[in-house]
């Protein structure tokens, strides 16, 4: 993708940014036309979603290849891995919407796919990492709800991570109440990093919404530095 990854128009006291690119839907962010320039300047590479006090979220498509990301997905979807957690929610106990797992980056017993993907997202990133969490959304039904990450758990600072194996799903990416109006749909294709500064963890949730047409099963690897990186974290 080459050019500006916007289209900027005027809508009410704000801009209104219609995206150039096909995997990020309509956001609105009511920016003054100073920042229209800024916008425009993305060229081809990572597209940087966000970038000011707030924090910076980035999004970089293809860093690894189809077939190599297509036997990572077949090979960790098929392993034994997976839990089923159990959440209490309006005072019943229920499935959480998908399965997950948690490896340490260190622990010798590392699924040959997160020891290549660990070592990839490190080397893209320059960031170290020590754990790894997964989510299994088998079908459009499982999700994830608007959250933050919990930031006690994290060294300050360091980023997290999303590597996306799969289907595609659509990530909402919404302020919370006192930060700058912005919202942001971003497809997750398969390949697809999603690099969040630690930053906007205070300023902005993040969710993968179930949706009415039919998904094949995703796999997101959450790379993050841990205070403590126990394989229980
Ligand atoms: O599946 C994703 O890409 C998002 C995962 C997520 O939000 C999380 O693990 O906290």
């Amino acid at each position: 993708m080459s050019g500006a990854l916007w289209h900027a128009e005027k809508c009410g006291s704000g801009l209104r940014f219609a995206p150039k690119h096909p995997h990020i839907q309509g956001r609105y962010l009511p920016l003054p036309p100073s920042d229209v320039s800024q916008l425009s300047l993305f060229k081809q590479g990572p597209l940087v979603l966000l970038d000011d006090a707030s924090g910076r979220i980035v999004l970089e498509e293809n860093v690894i290849d189809d077939a190599e990301g297509a036997e990572w997905h077949a090979l960790l979807l098929d392993s034994p891995i997976w839990h089923q957690q159990r959440r209490v929610m309006y005072e019943r106990e229920l499935d959480v919407p998908r399965l997950t797992s948690h490896f340490a980056a260190d622990q010798p017993d590392l699924p040959w796919p997160l020891e290549a993907a660990l070592g990839r997202v490190r080397l893209r990133t320059g960031e170290h990492f020590n754990s790894i969490g997964l989510n299994l959304y088998r079908d459009q039904h499982d999700s994830v709800a608007m959250h933050n990450d919990r930031l006690g758990d994290l060294v300050e600072g360091r980023p997290i991570a999303l590597l996306s194996l799969g289907a595609t799903r659509r990530m909402h990416i919404r302020n919370k109440k006192h930060a700058p109006a912005r919202r942001m749909d971003v497809d997750l294709t398969a390949g697809s990093l999603l690099i969040m500064s630690w930053e906007t963890q205070l300023h902005y949730d993040h969710g993968i919404p179930k949706q009415t047409h039919a998904a094949g099963p995703r796999i997101s690897l959450a790379f993050r530095t841990r205070k403590s990186h126990s394989v229980h974290a």
